[in-house]
């Protein structure tokens, strides 16, 4: 059984439609995502605004409160939670270059309402969390906009969401890259300056994601464990990633075993989890996977992690200890390799 909570935007199912192709699986509704999710063992869900409240520009602020007290009834139905909710300011034609950083101050004015909004949702849905995944933050053309004006516009931005809700926390997501060509927050370092910079910098923190972390050329369970050592790794999203390209959202540790055992690794030692964080996955299936393995990626991801923390539980921290006093890591990586092969 393990000792940490796990939760799952519904996102994470979808009909396999990719830039090159069409859909490949049925759709599949909010509510049979919702009730598969809690059959699975997970314990909270994950929101993009739109989730909660599809078709959100058509609502006055007080409507859009109303639909996600209605969208919380599912979860309670369920026995689920919502983890977060995070304004999706990649898709609406105000957000085609950016949101808080774009070079039209209406659309820039447009993000603001997304994010108040998500704000009022979360609320409205139990939750303190909103989780900023900077999609198309940066720039296509260098030259469009000036990172310095752009940095101390992402700050105003998180800065105008900490005085609108005095209690919201604030988590980014960062990413290097897709869709933006060059983003400006694009790692976990960048992340906890940004979070230093603003007004209350003890409700700013960082959401890793395992393939943001490699298409940055980095290790996942570093960038974890320098969110960590700042007391500010607000929540997760496993998966994996097979080198760098478009990014996959591949399930948990199948491409990078180590990778992943290391993130496990790094979470328990730490206590992840002690202040009611969950280990979220944001995994998608292949475009070959069938209809009826539409949420086996899921269970996949699951199963490997938890197989993962009994490696983690097995460790030899006295041998570590010896090989560390000794400096003989050539032993200590053969053991990890063993451990992770089964011959330990
Ligand atoms: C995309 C992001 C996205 C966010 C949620 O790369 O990982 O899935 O986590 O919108
Ligand atoms: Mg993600």
């Amino acid at each position: 059984m393990s000792r940490f909570k796990f939760s799952v935007g519904p996102w994470n199912v979808h009909e396999g439609s990719d830039s090159y192709g069409p859909a490949t699986r049925k759709e599949i509704s909010m509510e049979e995502k919702i009730q598969k999710f809690a059959e699975m063992g997970f314990s909270a869900i994950q929101f993009h605004d739109d989730d909660a409240v599809p078709e959100i520009n058509r609502y006055s602020e007080t409507e859009i409160r109303q639909k996600a007290r209605e969208r919380k009834q599912l979860l309670d139905k369920y026995g689920l939670a919502a983890e977060f909710v995070a304004p999706r300011l990649w898709m609406d034609p105000h957000t085609v270059d950016g949101g808080f950083m774009s070079t039209n101050p209406d659309d820039r004015e447009y993000a603001m309402w997304r994010a108040f909004r998500s704000i009022d949702i979360a609320r409205e849905m139990g939750t303190d969390l909103v989780v900023l995944w900077l999609a198309r933050e940066g720039t296509l053309c260098a030259e469009s906009k000036s990172p310095v004006w752009a940095t101390k516009m992402l700050i105003e931005s998180i800065n105008r969401m900490l005085e609108y809700d005095p209690g919201i926390r604030i988590c980014i997501e960062p990413k290097p890259n897709e869709p933006i060509d060059r983003s400006i927050c694009g790692t976990m370092g960048h992340v906890m300056a940004i979070s230093a910079a603003t007004i209350d910098p003890s409700r700013v923190g960082g959401n890793l994601e395992s393939a943001h972390a490699i298409l940055a050329g980095l290790d996942p369970a570093h960038e974890i464990g320098f969110a960590m050592a700042m007391g500010k790794l607000m929540t997760v999203h496993l998966n994996d990633q097979n080198g760098i390209k478009f990014d996959q959202d591949k399930s948990f540790g199948v491409e990078n075993l180590r990778m992943a055992f290391n993130q496990v690794k790094v979470l328990k030692e730490n206590g992840y989890g002690d202040h009611g964080e969950y280990v979220g996955l944001d995994v998608k299936a292949m475009r070959t996977t069938r209809d009826e393995d539409s949420y086996q990626h899921l269970k996949n991801s699951l199963e490997i992690f938890q197989a993962l923390e009994e490696k983690v539980d097995r460790f030899d921290y006295e041998f570590q200890k010896k090989c560390v006093e000794t400096r003989n890591f050539e032993a200590l990586e053969l053991y990890v390799m063993k451990l992770l092969m089964g011959i330990v």
